[in-house]
Protein backbone atom coordinates (compact mmCIF):
# COMPACT_ATOMS: atom_id res chain seq x y z
CA UNK A 1 0.00 0.00 0.00
CA UNK A 2 1.21 3.56 -0.90
CA UNK A 3 0.59 6.92 1.62
CA UNK A 4 -1.81 7.73 -0.68
CA UNK A 5 -3.82 4.60 -0.78
CA UNK A 6 -3.55 4.79 2.83
CA UNK A 7 -4.64 8.36 3.61
CA UNK A 8 -7.46 7.60 0.91
CA UNK A 9 -9.07 5.14 3.23
CA UNK A 10 -8.84 7.08 6.15
CA UNK A 11 -10.68 9.85 3.99
CA UNK A 12 -13.36 7.60 3.44
CA UNK A 13 -13.93 6.62 6.21
CA UNK A 14 -13.91 9.53 8.18
CA UNK A 15 -15.75 11.75 6.17
CA UNK A 16 -16.13 15.54 6.60
CA UNK A 17 -13.51 15.88 9.17
CA UNK A 18 -10.61 17.87 7.79
CA UNK A 19 -9.09 18.96 11.41
CA UNK A 20 -8.51 15.12 11.90
CA UNK A 21 -7.42 14.03 8.04
CA UNK A 22 -4.79 16.68 8.39
CA UNK A 23 -3.41 15.25 11.96
CA UNK A 24 -3.27 11.62 10.60
CA UNK A 25 -1.77 12.72 7.43
CA UNK A 26 1.34 14.54 9.31
CA UNK A 27 2.29 11.64 11.49
CA UNK A 28 1.41 8.97 8.77
CA UNK A 29 3.93 10.81 6.41
CA UNK A 30 6.91 10.87 9.30
CA UNK A 31 6.60 7.31 10.07
CA UNK A 32 5.40 5.90 6.63
CA UNK A 33 9.30 4.54 6.58
CA UNK A 34 9.47 3.36 10.00
CA UNK A 35 6.37 1.40 9.23
CA UNK A 36 7.56 -0.25 5.83
CA UNK A 37 10.65 -1.36 7.74
CA UNK A 38 9.37 -3.17 10.37
CA UNK A 39 7.12 -6.03 9.25
CA UNK A 40 5.92 -6.62 12.79
CA UNK A 41 3.72 -3.24 12.72
CA UNK A 42 2.23 -4.30 9.54
CA UNK A 43 1.29 -8.03 10.48
CA UNK A 44 -0.52 -6.24 13.41
CA UNK A 45 -1.77 -3.25 11.41
CA UNK A 46 -0.97 -1.21 13.96
CA UNK A 47 -1.11 1.84 11.07
CA UNK A 48 -5.25 1.27 10.89
CA UNK A 49 -5.31 0.70 14.26
CA UNK A 50 -3.58 3.74 15.68
CA UNK A 51 -6.03 5.86 13.33
CA UNK A 52 -9.13 4.65 14.86
CA UNK A 53 -10.14 5.69 17.90
CA UNK A 54 -10.72 2.93 20.89
CA UNK A 55 -14.05 4.40 21.59
CA UNK A 56 -16.36 7.73 21.07
CA UNK A 57 -18.90 8.70 23.36
CA UNK A 58 -21.43 11.68 22.50
CA UNK A 59 -23.80 12.52 24.59
CA UNK A 60 -26.99 15.18 25.34
CA UNK A 61 -26.07 18.14 27.84
CA UNK A 62 -29.09 19.99 28.97
CA UNK A 63 -29.14 22.70 31.08
CA UNK A 64 -30.77 25.67 32.09
CA UNK A 65 -30.01 29.46 31.69
CA UNK A 66 -30.66 32.39 34.48
CA UNK A 67 -33.44 33.36 32.97
CA UNK A 68 -35.01 29.41 32.94
CA UNK A 69 -34.42 28.69 29.67
CA UNK A 70 -33.67 25.27 28.30
CA UNK A 71 -30.72 24.91 26.42
CA UNK A 72 -29.07 21.56 25.02
CA UNK A 73 -25.56 21.42 23.99
CA UNK A 74 -23.36 18.67 22.64
CA UNK A 75 -20.70 16.76 24.85
CA UNK A 76 -18.50 14.15 23.75
CA UNK A 77 -15.59 12.24 24.94
CA UNK A 78 -13.15 10.67 22.26
CA UNK A 79 -11.11 7.68 24.05
CA UNK A 80 -8.54 7.41 21.32
CA UNK A 81 -5.68 5.07 22.69
CA UNK A 82 -4.73 3.41 26.03
CA UNK A 83 -2.31 1.29 25.04
CA UNK A 84 0.35 3.12 27.02
CA UNK A 85 -1.82 4.02 30.42
CA UNK A 86 -5.10 5.87 31.46
CA UNK A 87 -6.84 7.66 28.12
CA UNK A 88 -5.69 11.16 29.15
CA UNK A 89 -6.23 14.65 27.98
CA UNK A 90 -8.41 18.08 28.22
CA UNK A 91 -11.90 18.90 27.57
CA UNK A 92 -12.85 22.02 24.96
CA UNK A 93 -16.06 23.97 25.36
CA UNK A 94 -16.39 26.07 22.34
CA UNK A 95 -18.87 26.75 19.83
CA UNK A 96 -16.12 25.79 17.34
CA UNK A 97 -15.96 22.17 18.85
CA UNK A 98 -17.10 19.47 16.28
CA UNK A 99 -15.90 15.74 16.34
CA UNK A 100 -13.64 16.65 13.67
CA UNK A 101 -12.04 18.78 16.20
CA UNK A 102 -12.09 16.54 19.14
CA UNK A 103 -10.90 13.30 17.02
CA UNK A 104 -7.70 15.61 15.85
CA UNK A 105 -6.71 16.62 19.57
CA UNK A 106 -7.53 13.50 20.12
CA UNK A 107 -5.00 11.72 17.82
CA UNK A 108 -2.34 14.36 18.65
CA UNK A 109 -2.62 13.84 22.48
CA UNK A 110 -2.01 9.99 21.71
CA UNK A 111 2.02 11.13 20.53
CA UNK A 112 1.94 14.06 22.63
CA UNK A 113 1.67 12.07 25.95
CA UNK A 114 3.98 8.97 24.54
CA UNK A 115 6.33 11.88 24.65
CA UNK A 116 6.17 13.04 27.93
CA UNK A 117 7.64 9.82 29.08
CA UNK A 118 4.98 9.39 31.53
CA UNK A 119 2.62 6.67 31.40
CA UNK A 120 -0.97 8.47 29.77
CA UNK A 121 -2.49 7.09 27.37
CA UNK A 122 -4.77 9.88 24.68
CA UNK A 123 -7.86 11.26 24.45
CA UNK A 124 -10.07 14.25 24.16
CA UNK A 125 -13.43 16.08 24.71
CA UNK A 126 -15.77 18.84 24.87
CA UNK A 127 -18.76 20.66 23.83
CA UNK A 128 -20.11 22.66 21.78
CA UNK A 129 -21.37 24.98 24.65
CA UNK A 130 -19.83 28.64 23.98
CA UNK A 131 -19.28 30.47 27.79
CA UNK A 132 -18.93 33.34 26.45
CA UNK A 133 -21.37 36.09 28.47
CA UNK A 134 -22.57 33.14 30.49
CA UNK A 135 -22.90 34.15 34.01
CA UNK A 136 -20.81 32.06 36.54
CA UNK A 137 -24.33 30.40 37.63
CA UNK A 138 -24.47 28.98 34.23
CA UNK A 139 -21.04 28.04 33.95
CA UNK A 140 -22.23 26.19 36.97
CA UNK A 141 -24.87 24.52 35.35
CA UNK A 142 -23.27 23.79 32.59
CA UNK A 143 -20.78 21.37 34.00
CA UNK A 144 -22.38 19.63 36.63
CA UNK A 145 -25.08 18.87 33.38
CA UNK A 146 -21.75 17.82 31.28
CA UNK A 147 -20.49 15.92 34.16
CA UNK A 148 -23.63 14.00 35.03
CA UNK A 149 -23.40 12.22 31.94
CA UNK A 150 -19.54 11.89 31.28
CA UNK A 151 -19.14 10.33 35.05
CA UNK A 152 -20.68 7.33 34.05
CA UNK A 153 -17.01 6.66 31.49
CA UNK A 154 -14.32 8.34 33.27
CA UNK A 155 -12.15 7.14 36.38
CA UNK A 156 -8.64 7.57 37.53
CA UNK A 157 -7.06 4.32 35.87
CA UNK A 158 -9.55 4.98 33.61
CA UNK A 159 -9.98 8.37 31.89
CA UNK A 160 -9.22 11.51 33.08
CA UNK A 161 -9.77 14.61 31.61
CA UNK A 162 -8.70 17.90 32.50
CA UNK A 163 -8.59 21.74 30.58
CA UNK A 164 -8.73 23.01 27.35
CA UNK A 165 -9.46 26.19 25.51
CA UNK A 166 -12.73 26.90 27.75
CA UNK A 167 -11.91 25.06 30.56
CA UNK A 168 -9.86 26.16 33.50
CA UNK A 169 -9.67 26.09 36.92
CA UNK A 170 -12.92 27.57 37.32
CA UNK A 171 -14.76 24.96 35.51
CA UNK A 172 -12.63 21.68 36.72
CA UNK A 173 -13.55 22.46 39.89
CA UNK A 174 -17.88 22.31 38.97
CA UNK A 175 -16.96 19.03 37.16
CA UNK A 176 -15.15 17.53 40.14
CA UNK A 177 -17.60 18.88 42.41
CA UNK A 178 -20.38 16.23 40.62
CA UNK A 179 -18.06 13.65 40.33
CA UNK A 180 -17.73 13.23 43.53
CA UNK A 181 -21.26 13.93 44.43
CA UNK A 182 -22.16 10.83 41.98
CA UNK A 183 -19.25 8.51 42.63
CA UNK A 184 -19.05 9.58 46.27
CA UNK A 185 -15.51 9.26 45.96
CA UNK A 186 -12.74 11.59 45.88
CA UNK A 187 -9.88 10.55 43.80
CA UNK A 188 -7.99 12.27 41.15
CA UNK A 189 -10.66 11.65 38.32
CA UNK A 190 -9.56 15.36 36.53
CA UNK A 191 -6.42 17.45 36.46
CA UNK A 192 -6.31 20.92 36.76
CA UNK A 193 -7.86 20.72 40.22
CA UNK A 194 -7.34 23.48 42.70
CA UNK A 195 -4.54 23.51 44.75
CA UNK A 196 -6.56 23.12 48.20
CA UNK A 197 -7.89 19.86 46.86
CA UNK A 198 -5.69 18.02 45.05
CA UNK A 199 -4.45 20.44 42.13
CA UNK A 200 -0.38 20.15 41.82
CA UNK A 201 1.78 23.47 41.92
CA UNK A 202 2.61 24.95 38.38
CA UNK A 203 0.02 23.48 36.35
CA UNK A 204 -1.78 26.44 35.48
CA UNK A 205 1.75 27.92 34.60
CA UNK A 206 2.82 24.61 33.30
CA UNK A 207 1.85 24.35 28.98
CA UNK A 208 3.40 27.74 29.10
CA UNK A 209 6.62 26.88 30.76
CA UNK A 210 7.15 24.20 29.05
CA UNK A 211 6.64 25.62 25.58
CA UNK A 212 9.38 28.19 26.42
CA UNK A 213 11.63 25.54 28.06
CA UNK A 214 11.49 23.65 24.92
CA UNK A 215 11.64 26.77 22.60
CA UNK A 216 14.94 27.66 24.96
CA UNK A 217 16.46 24.02 23.98
CA UNK A 218 15.88 25.06 20.41
CA UNK A 219 17.56 27.96 20.79
CA UNK A 220 20.49 26.10 22.40
CA UNK A 221 20.80 24.23 18.99
CA UNK A 222 21.93 27.58 17.79
CA UNK A 223 24.03 28.68 20.44
CA UNK A 224 21.70 31.00 21.64
CA UNK A 225 19.18 31.72 24.13
CA UNK A 226 15.96 34.05 24.93
CA UNK A 227 17.75 37.00 26.52
CA UNK A 228 17.41 40.08 24.91
CA UNK A 229 14.90 38.32 21.94
CA UNK A 230 11.42 39.78 20.90
CA UNK A 231 8.70 37.70 21.15
CA UNK A 232 5.26 37.66 19.06
CA UNK A 233 2.15 35.21 20.83
CA UNK A 234 -1.06 34.53 20.10
CA UNK A 235 -3.88 33.94 22.36
CA UNK A 236 -4.24 35.66 25.74
CA UNK A 237 -5.58 32.30 27.67
CA UNK A 238 -4.08 29.71 29.65
CA UNK A 239 -1.48 29.42 27.93
CA UNK A 240 -0.11 32.77 26.37
CA UNK A 241 -0.15 33.58 30.24
CA UNK A 242 2.63 31.10 31.21
CA UNK A 243 4.53 31.42 28.34
CA UNK A 244 4.61 35.72 28.92
CA UNK A 245 5.59 34.82 33.00
CA UNK A 246 8.35 32.58 31.41
CA UNK A 247 9.81 34.46 28.44
CA UNK A 248 10.37 37.77 30.83
CA UNK A 249 11.89 36.00 33.28
CA UNK A 250 14.51 34.32 31.04
CA UNK A 251 15.49 38.15 29.75
CA UNK A 252 12.72 38.14 26.66
CA UNK A 253 10.18 40.67 25.62
CA UNK A 254 6.83 39.91 24.73
CA UNK A 255 5.59 42.67 22.34
CA UNK A 256 2.21 40.96 20.97
CA UNK A 257 -0.89 38.83 22.48
CA UNK A 258 -4.04 38.29 20.38
CA UNK A 259 -7.75 37.25 20.74
CA UNK A 260 -10.57 36.53 18.38
CA UNK A 261 -11.01 40.69 18.14
CA UNK A 262 -7.49 40.59 16.97
CA UNK A 263 -3.99 41.59 18.46
CA UNK A 264 -2.18 44.12 20.78
CA UNK A 265 1.22 45.44 20.32
CA UNK A 266 3.38 46.74 23.24
CA UNK A 267 6.54 47.61 22.33
CA UNK A 268 7.77 48.02 26.22
CA UNK A 269 7.04 44.63 26.61
CA UNK A 270 4.12 42.08 28.18
CA UNK A 271 5.62 41.74 31.44
CA UNK A 272 5.26 42.01 35.77
CA UNK A 273 1.50 43.97 36.00
CA UNK A 274 0.46 43.13 32.61
CA UNK A 275 0.66 40.02 32.70
CA UNK A 276 -1.43 39.69 35.70
CA UNK A 277 -4.11 42.15 33.77
CA UNK A 278 -3.99 39.62 31.07
CA UNK A 279 -5.38 36.90 33.51
CA UNK A 280 -8.62 39.72 34.56
CA UNK A 281 -9.57 40.54 31.34
CA UNK A 282 -9.60 36.26 30.77
CA UNK A 283 -12.04 36.14 34.09
CA UNK A 284 -14.39 38.87 32.42
CA UNK A 285 -15.54 36.04 30.00
CA UNK A 286 -15.53 38.20 26.91
CA UNK A 287 -12.59 36.98 25.27
CA UNK A 288 -11.20 40.36 23.83
CA UNK A 289 -7.80 42.03 23.75
CA UNK A 290 -8.74 45.04 22.75
CA UNK A 291 -9.11 46.73 26.79
CA UNK A 292 -5.51 45.92 27.20
CA UNK A 293 -4.63 48.49 24.52
CA UNK A 294 -6.57 51.00 26.99
CA UNK A 295 -5.69 50.23 29.69
CA UNK A 296 -1.94 50.21 29.13
CA UNK A 297 -1.85 52.79 25.78
CA UNK A 298 -0.52 50.79 23.05
CA UNK A 299 -1.76 50.03 19.40
CA UNK A 300 -4.18 47.44 18.69
CA UNK A 301 -4.74 46.12 15.25
CA UNK A 302 -8.78 45.36 15.16
CA UNK A 303 -9.16 41.45 13.19
CA UNK A 304 -5.43 41.32 12.14
CA UNK A 305 -3.01 38.30 13.65
CA UNK A 306 0.58 39.29 14.99
CA UNK A 307 2.16 37.38 12.75
CA UNK A 308 2.79 40.40 10.49
CA UNK A 309 5.48 42.05 12.86
CA UNK A 310 8.99 41.47 13.24
CA UNK A 311 9.94 38.90 16.17
CA UNK A 312 12.83 37.17 16.79
CA UNK A 313 10.69 33.90 17.97
CA UNK A 314 6.89 33.37 17.62
CA UNK A 315 5.11 31.22 19.92
CA UNK A 316 1.36 30.52 18.32
CA UNK A 317 -0.93 30.25 21.73
CA UNK A 318 -4.45 30.13 20.41
CA UNK A 319 -5.91 27.81 18.12
CA UNK A 320 -5.57 25.65 15.12
CA UNK A 321 -4.64 26.77 11.55
CA UNK A 322 -4.35 30.55 13.18
CA UNK A 323 -0.59 30.99 11.37
CA UNK A 324 -0.90 30.15 7.54
CA UNK A 325 1.02 30.17 4.77
CA UNK A 326 1.33 33.97 3.82
CA UNK A 327 2.26 34.77 7.91
CA UNK A 328 5.17 32.06 7.64
CA UNK A 329 6.09 34.36 4.88
CA UNK A 330 6.10 37.39 7.00
CA UNK A 331 7.97 36.00 9.86
CA UNK A 332 10.69 34.39 7.86
CA UNK A 333 11.12 37.72 5.43
CA UNK A 334 11.21 39.76 9.12
CA UNK A 335 14.32 37.27 10.95
CA UNK A 336 11.80 35.01 12.78
CA UNK A 337 14.42 32.19 13.99
CA UNK A 338 12.55 29.96 15.84
CA UNK A 339 8.76 28.77 16.12
CA UNK A 340 7.27 26.77 18.74
CA UNK A 341 3.59 25.24 19.17
CA UNK A 342 1.47 26.41 22.18
CA UNK A 343 -1.32 25.47 20.86
CA UNK A 344 -2.52 22.33 19.08
CA UNK A 345 -1.98 22.24 15.23
CA UNK A 346 -1.87 25.93 14.90
CA UNK A 347 0.44 26.64 11.82
CA UNK A 348 -1.08 24.78 8.65
CA UNK A 349 1.04 22.74 6.76
CA UNK A 350 1.64 25.33 4.28
CA UNK A 351 2.91 27.12 7.10
CA UNK A 352 5.39 24.35 8.65
CA UNK A 353 6.82 23.75 4.82
CA UNK A 354 7.31 27.18 4.82
CA UNK A 355 9.66 27.36 7.95
CA UNK A 356 11.21 24.06 7.00
CA UNK A 357 12.23 25.28 3.58
CA UNK A 358 13.31 28.06 5.22
CA UNK A 359 15.64 26.08 7.59
CA UNK A 360 15.04 28.09 10.82
CA UNK A 361 13.63 25.95 14.00
CA UNK A 362 9.86 24.92 13.84
CA UNK A 363 8.60 22.53 16.86
CA UNK A 364 4.82 21.60 16.31
CA UNK A 365 2.63 21.32 19.41
CA UNK A 366 2.55 17.47 20.19
CA UNK A 367 6.21 18.21 21.44
CA UNK A 368 6.81 21.90 22.31
CA UNK A 369 3.07 22.17 24.08
CA UNK A 370 3.46 18.70 26.17
CA UNK A 371 4.44 20.38 29.33
CA UNK A 372 0.54 20.84 30.49
CA UNK A 373 -0.25 17.55 30.34
CA UNK A 374 3.25 16.02 31.68
CA UNK A 375 1.91 18.11 34.16
CA UNK A 376 -1.00 16.57 34.67
CA UNK A 377 0.81 13.26 34.58
CA UNK A 378 2.76 14.74 37.82
CA UNK A 379 -0.35 15.74 39.26
CA UNK A 380 -1.78 11.89 38.78
CA UNK A 381 1.07 10.83 40.49
CA UNK A 382 0.90 12.89 43.69
CA UNK A 383 -2.69 12.48 43.98
CA UNK A 384 -1.78 8.46 44.10
CA UNK A 385 0.97 8.98 46.65
CA UNK A 386 -1.94 11.40 48.42
CA UNK A 387 1.09 13.78 48.53
CA UNK A 388 2.00 17.10 47.46
CA UNK A 389 5.37 18.44 45.97
CA UNK A 390 6.90 21.84 46.00
CA UNK A 391 6.45 24.24 43.12
CA UNK A 392 9.86 23.73 42.89
CA UNK A 393 9.83 20.27 42.49
CA UNK A 394 7.58 19.95 39.94
CA UNK A 395 8.90 23.18 38.00
CA UNK A 396 12.49 20.99 37.79
CA UNK A 397 10.25 17.76 36.76
CA UNK A 398 8.80 19.62 33.60
CA UNK A 399 11.93 20.93 33.02
CA UNK A 400 13.25 17.69 32.64
CA UNK A 401 10.90 16.28 30.85
CA UNK A 402 10.43 19.23 28.19
CA UNK A 403 14.69 18.68 27.50
CA UNK A 404 14.01 14.98 27.37
CA UNK A 405 11.34 15.40 24.93
CA UNK A 406 13.74 17.64 22.59
CA UNK A 407 15.99 14.97 23.04
CA UNK A 408 13.72 12.26 21.16
CA UNK A 409 12.53 14.74 18.59
CA UNK A 410 16.86 15.35 18.20
CA UNK A 411 16.91 11.57 18.00
CA UNK A 412 14.71 11.00 15.76
CA UNK A 413 14.52 14.24 13.11
CA UNK A 414 18.44 15.45 13.14
CA UNK A 415 18.92 14.95 9.01
CA UNK A 416 21.95 14.56 7.82
CA UNK A 417 22.84 18.46 6.88
CA UNK A 418 22.30 18.68 10.27
CA UNK A 419 18.60 19.87 10.08
CA UNK A 420 16.08 18.85 13.02
CA UNK A 421 13.17 17.78 12.02
CA UNK A 422 10.82 18.19 14.92
CA UNK A 423 7.81 17.60 12.76
CA UNK A 424 9.16 14.00 12.57
CA UNK A 425 11.31 13.84 15.36
CA UNK A 426 8.20 14.30 17.60
CA UNK A 427 6.01 11.96 14.96
CA UNK A 428 8.30 9.00 14.98
CA UNK A 429 9.12 9.19 18.92
CA UNK A 430 5.78 9.42 20.28
CA UNK A 431 4.65 6.62 17.44
CA UNK A 432 7.56 3.98 18.34
CA UNK A 433 6.30 3.62 21.96
CA UNK A 434 2.95 3.41 21.40
CA UNK A 435 3.25 1.36 18.38
CA UNK A 436 5.13 -1.64 20.30
CA UNK A 437 3.32 -1.52 23.61
CA UNK A 438 -0.10 -2.05 20.97
CA UNK A 439 1.87 -4.97 19.59
CA UNK A 440 2.81 -6.80 22.74
CA UNK A 441 -0.65 -6.27 24.08
CA UNK A 442 -2.31 -8.74 20.93
CA UNK A 443 -4.86 -7.47 18.81
CA UNK A 444 -7.29 -5.44 21.11
P1 LIG B 1 -7.97 29.44 26.77
O1 LIG B 1 -9.43 29.23 26.70
O2 LIG B 1 -7.38 29.78 28.08
O3 LIG B 1 -7.55 30.54 25.70
C1 LIG B 1 -7.75 30.41 24.34
C2 LIG B 1 -7.89 31.80 23.85
O4 LIG B 1 -7.62 31.90 22.48
C3 LIG B 1 -9.32 32.30 24.04
O5 LIG B 1 -9.26 33.61 24.48
C4 LIG B 1 -9.89 32.22 22.64
O6 LIG B 1 -10.94 33.13 22.40
C5 LIG B 1 -8.69 32.62 21.90
N1 LIG B 1 -8.81 32.31 20.51
C6 LIG B 1 -9.55 31.37 19.94
N2 LIG B 1 -9.43 31.45 18.62
C7 LIG B 1 -8.57 32.47 18.39
C8 LIG B 1 -8.03 33.04 17.21
N3 LIG B 1 -8.36 32.59 16.01
N4 LIG B 1 -7.18 34.06 17.32
C9 LIG B 1 -6.82 34.52 18.52
N5 LIG B 1 -7.33 34.03 19.66
C10 LIG B 1 -8.19 33.01 19.58
O7 LIG B 1 -7.26 28.16 26.19
P2 LIG B 1 -5.79 27.64 26.41
O8 LIG B 1 -4.85 28.78 26.58
O9 LIG B 1 -5.87 26.58 27.42
O10 LIG B 1 -5.51 26.95 25.01
C11 LIG B 1 -4.90 27.60 23.91
C12 LIG B 1 -4.33 26.56 22.96
O11 LIG B 1 -3.36 25.76 23.66
C13 LIG B 1 -5.32 25.56 22.39
O12 LIG B 1 -4.92 25.18 21.09
C14 LIG B 1 -5.19 24.36 23.32
O13 LIG B 1 -5.61 23.17 22.70
C15 LIG B 1 -3.70 24.38 23.55
N6 LIG B 1 -3.22 23.68 24.72
C16 LIG B 1 -3.73 23.92 25.96
C17 LIG B 1 -3.21 23.25 27.06
C18 LIG B 1 -3.69 23.53 28.44
O14 LIG B 1 -3.16 22.92 29.36
N7 LIG B 1 -4.65 24.41 28.64
C19 LIG B 1 -2.16 22.25 26.92
C20 LIG B 1 -1.64 22.13 25.58
C21 LIG B 1 -2.18 22.81 24.55
P3 LIG B 1 -12.40 32.64 21.90
O15 LIG B 1 -12.83 31.60 22.88
O16 LIG B 1 -13.24 33.85 21.93
O17 LIG B 1 -12.26 32.08 20.52
O1 LIG C 1 -3.81 19.76 24.73
C1 LIG C 1 -3.42 19.42 25.86
O2 LIG C 1 -2.39 18.77 26.03
C2 LIG C 1 -4.21 19.84 27.02
N1 LIG C 1 -5.20 20.53 26.84
C3 LIG C 1 -3.84 19.38 28.39
C4 LIG C 1 -4.36 18.00 28.66
C5 LIG C 1 -4.18 17.48 30.05
O3 LIG C 1 -4.67 16.37 30.28
O4 LIG C 1 -3.59 18.14 30.90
Amino acid sequence: MTIREFMASVEARNPAQPEFIQAVREVVESVWDIYQDNPVYQENSILERIVEPERIITFRVPWIDDDSKVHVNRGYRVEFNGAIGPYKGGLRFHPSVTLSILKFLGFEQVFKNSLTTLPMGGGKGGSDFNPKGKSDREIMAFCHAFMQELFRHIGPNTDVPAGDIGVGGREIGYLFGMYRKLRNEFTGVLTGKGIKWGGSLVRPEATGFGCVYFAEEMLKTKGTNFNGKTVALSGFGNVAWGAAQKITELGGKVVTISGPDGYIYDSDGISGEKIDYLLELRATNNDVVQPYAEEFDVEFFPGKRPWEQKADVALPCACENELREEDANNLVANGCMCVAEGANMPCTPEAIETFQNARILYAPGKAANAGGVATSGLEMSQNSMRMSWSAEEVDEKLHRIMVEIHNQCVEHGKKTDGYIDYVHGANIAGFIKVADAMVEQGVV
